[in-house]
């Protein structure tokens, strides 16, 4: 049972008594399930005929009463076309369709105003500069206040804070998901939010010290997981989840790292204009590289010149370093988990030098680094055997043969996608243990960043999975958004015209559906016995998916509109073309023996704790079937899904500007694609037509009855059911002292909800009029 109200009278500032509210909510005419809070319901017709008219007549007034308008406003003045002023929230619009949306956004983008609202989403422009908007000064203009307060410009600041206080006063767990295409500011947007956090949570020397912990595990995980696109020059690739707990207070008191699918192929192979992940040209120019026998400059190794682009523009790798370097003294690595950990990325770098040539019927490495093998902690002997053999286990028996040049080859690389996969787990791994919050932290803040939508103009199934990714999460914003709100506002016959939209469950269930789905049909293809190969699989899809509409193949010899062993999916953000090739292998993913138990005899304690299975002994028997990756994904996926749902969400949907990541400039055609795929206009529009406040009868009752007799009487809980101490308390007081059903109750507590009196200065004042009371 939810509490509607009607986003007319919060957004246009009428005031409405609060004991009016309390009646209206305790009039149980209102439907069974609901109860609601209408312009109708509690306001004399000739009242919100006025009240309407402010918000969707004119709106001159309302716009008026809006400080930081003015030169916008007066821009426009003299302007020849008459626009309408921009909004800082959506749903303020004079008129809602998609031009009104553009127009808005790109309006104030020009006046540096990144951010606006659809009610409680947040539309985060990159504006690609720095602004002066994150300082301390900021921070505390934000705290504790309203999201709808008229004299605060939107921020995410002002997200952050409505969360956070969600979390620490009525113990719900948050989640803040963050979306947007590759490079459009979700990873900076998810910083802004700790830091918020950080800054407004308490700041004890044990609760300054988790909070460094956290804040560290940024520099760390960034330098191992990010790595130049030609999208993003710090482009994620990695899915992160981050669970930051707290004490009953509400100070962090730890966390949880969770961490989706990397995008390994890149430890190999870059595209043209790109570059492997910061951190091996962050350690070749720190000086650290050379320590460790490295002397060669990034551009002369092959795994780190693909992209033949070595240096980002703007970005101090040896600076860079020490961040990285001091974040794992900070979160409490020791010197010499450090020194191993840096040991085994320099040896990734030189691995991609060893070389092989033939001999009789197999290969020899034909060139090594001595300090490879120092690096790795194994013999010349044991490196040789390791990567030009490949050991199977049948009927319990070693049976072991020779690889191909070529083959050895593979090998190195997928030892080296391995070693780094691993390492990159380890090191989260490693970073939850330090970050761990003691048993009794209940309460959660959690921010989700994913890697972004993204085409390059080759994909594989890296973009695959990502591109993917991004659609579950599209579902979940419209799922929850969008449609959810609409379905309930019918279920309840509350009047209402259905608003259209695209839903892309279509595009998942293309995906993701089993028996018949395309992942299906790949791990179908992967696992079947004989010669497999990616362009049977094409085959199959083709026959599967050729009517889909989302789905499109070569249909002949002579069809030229899809590129050569491709398919292309009609995704919810653009149209991509996946090469097949590799993603048989990819999905089946799986490293030969030889190269694990090389890794499990390593002197090198983090490289030997990487490759448990590289123990012989645990060979023997029946060796089941690891799930392919592609299958892993999905349900990692879906498991993310289920647990984003048990959490109260708040949305930042980010927009990238341009793809030049130039300031200042606003590519039309590119705004406009992203209005409509993240359906921001069909937000708007619900949003509009709908009730901006819901909330559970129980809760309302629970947090505001002390408004009136009216929730005094509906509120149900007892005084335990509050979390916060002071409201505790104050609830106790204010019985004690006042006894229910005074006027003086409902003034002081709309007061104390307004937060704009302290609470010593109101218990000073209740001492005083009692004192006053009792005199008389
Ligand atoms: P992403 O996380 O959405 O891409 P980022 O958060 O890495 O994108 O943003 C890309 C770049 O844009 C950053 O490195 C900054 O230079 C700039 N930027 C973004 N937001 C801001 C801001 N609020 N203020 C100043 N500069 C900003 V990807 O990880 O590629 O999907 O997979
Ligand atoms: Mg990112």
């Amino acid at each position: 049972s939810r509490l509607f109200l009607d986003p007319a009278l919060l957004q246009a500032q009428v005031s409405i008594p609060p004991t009016t509210v309390a009646t209206a909510v305790t009039d149980q005419r209102v439907s069974h399930k609901f109860c609601i809070v209408t312009t109708q319901s509690i306001m004399a017709p000739s009242k919100l005929k006025r009240a309407n008219s402010q918000i969707r007549g004119s709106g001159h007034s309302l716009q008026g009463s809006r400080p930081g308008r003015e030169s916008v406003h007066q821009r426009r003045r003299g302007s020849f076309h008459a626009k309408q002023q921009a909004v800082y929230d959506l749903i303020l619009l004079q008129n809602v369709d998609e031009q009104a949306v553009i127009d808005n956004i790109k309006e104030l983008y020009d006046d540096d105003i990144i951010y606006s609202y659809i009610g409680n989403v947040v539309i985060a422009v990159n504006p690609f500069k720095s602004l002066n908007i994150y300082d301390d000064k900021t921070i505390e203009e934000y705290r504790g206040r309203s999201a709808f307060d008229p004299k605060l410009k939107p921020h995410i600041f002002s997200l952050a804070d409505n969360a956070f206080n969600d979390m620490k006063y009525r113990g719900r767990d948050q989640v803040v998901i963050i979306s947007g295409e590759s490079g459009a500011g979700k990873t900076e947007s998810s910083k802004k939010i700790m830091q918020y956090i950080a800054a407004v949570s308490g700041s004890s020397d044990k609760v300054n010290a988790v909070k460094n912990k956290l804040l560290n595990t940024n520099p760390v995980l960034e330098a191992f997981g990010n790595a130049k696109t030609n999208r993003n020059d710090n482009s994620s690739r990695f899915g992160k989840y981050m669970d930051i707990q707290f004490s009953f207070s509400g100070d962090p008191s730890g966390g949880v790292i969770t961490t989706y699918l990397l995008e390994k192929a890149r430890v190999v192979r870059q595209g043209e204009g790109e570059r492997n992940f910061h951190i091996f040209y962050q350690l070749l120019a720190s000086g650290k590289g050379k320590q460790l026998g490295l002397t060669g400059a990034a551009n002369s190794y092959r795994y780190l010149n693909q992209g033949q682009s070595t240096s980002v523009s703007g970005m101090n790798d040896a600076n860079w370093f020490k961040e990285v370097d001091q974040g794992f003294d900070f979160i409490g690595f020791s010197a010499d988990e450090k020194e191993s950990l840096f040991a085994a990325v320099a040896a990734i770098i030189l691995l991609g030098e060893a070389e092989f040539g033939a001999q009789g019927q197999g290969a020899k490495v034909t060139k090594v680094d001595p300090a490879l093998l120092k690096l790795l902690g194994c013999t010349d002997d044991q490196f040789n055997r390791a990567l030009t053999h490949n050991t199977v286990i049948v009927n319990n028996q070693q049976v072991v043969s020779d690889l191909s040049p070529t083959q050895a080859g593979d090998a190195r690389d997928a030892m080296a996608k391995a070693l780094y996969d691993r390492l990159f787990k380890w090191v989260y791994e490693r970073i939850n243990k330090a970050i761990a919050a003691p048993q009794n932290a209940i309460k959660a803040v959690i921010g989700l960043d994913i890697y972004g939508f993204e085409i390059f103009k080759s994909n594989s199934f890296e973009q695959f999975c990502i591109n993917y990714c991004n659609e579950k999460l599209q579902q979940l914003f419209i799922e929850l958004v969008i449609k959810t709100e609409q379905d309930e506002y019918l279920a309840e016959g509350i009047e209402w015209t259905p608003i259209d939209y695209f839903n892309n469950k279509i595009i998942c269930d293309l995906i993701e559906g089993r028996p018949k789905g395309i992942v299906a049909l790949l791990d179908e293809e992967s696992i079947r016995p004989g010669d497999k190969s990616d362009d049977v699989w094409l085959e199959k899809l083709s026959s599967a998916f050729g009517a889909h509409e989302h789905f499109k193949a070569r249909t002949g010899p002579g069809d030229k509109s899809v590129p050569e062993r491709s398919f292309m999916l009609v995704h919810y953000a653009g149209t991509v073309s996946y090469t097949v090739t590799g993603f048989l292998e990819k999905n089946t993913d799986t490293l030969f023996k030889d190269i694990s138990r090389l890794m499990f005899e390593s002197t090198n304690p983090v490289i030997k704790a990487c490759f448990p299975e590289g123990d012989e002994k645990t060979w023997a028997g029946a060796s089941k079937r690891p799930p392919t990756a592609g299958k892993s994904f999905v349900d990692s996926m879906k498991k993310m899904i289920e647990l984003l749902n048990t959490k109260i969400p708040s949305y930042v949907r980010c927009i990238k500007p341009n793809h030049q990541k130039a300031p200042k400039m606003m590519d039309d055609e590119l705004l406009k694609h992203q209005v409509q795929y993240l359906g921001l206009t069909e937000n708007v529009r619900v949003r509009r037509a709908g009730f901006c406040f819901r909330e559970a009868k129980e809760a309302f009752f629970t947090r505001y009855k002390l408004l009136s007799d009216a929730t005094y009487t509906g509120w149900k809980g007892s005084v335990d059911d509050v979390h916060a101490p002071w409201v505790h308390h104050w609830f106790q007081i204010l019985d004690r002292v006042v006894g229910p059903s005074t006027s003086l109750r409902a003034a002081m507590a709309k007061t104390m909800l307004d937060q704009s009196i302290s609470m010593p200065v109101i218990l000073f004042g209740m001492l005083v009029y009692t004192g006053f009371m009792g005199g008389l």
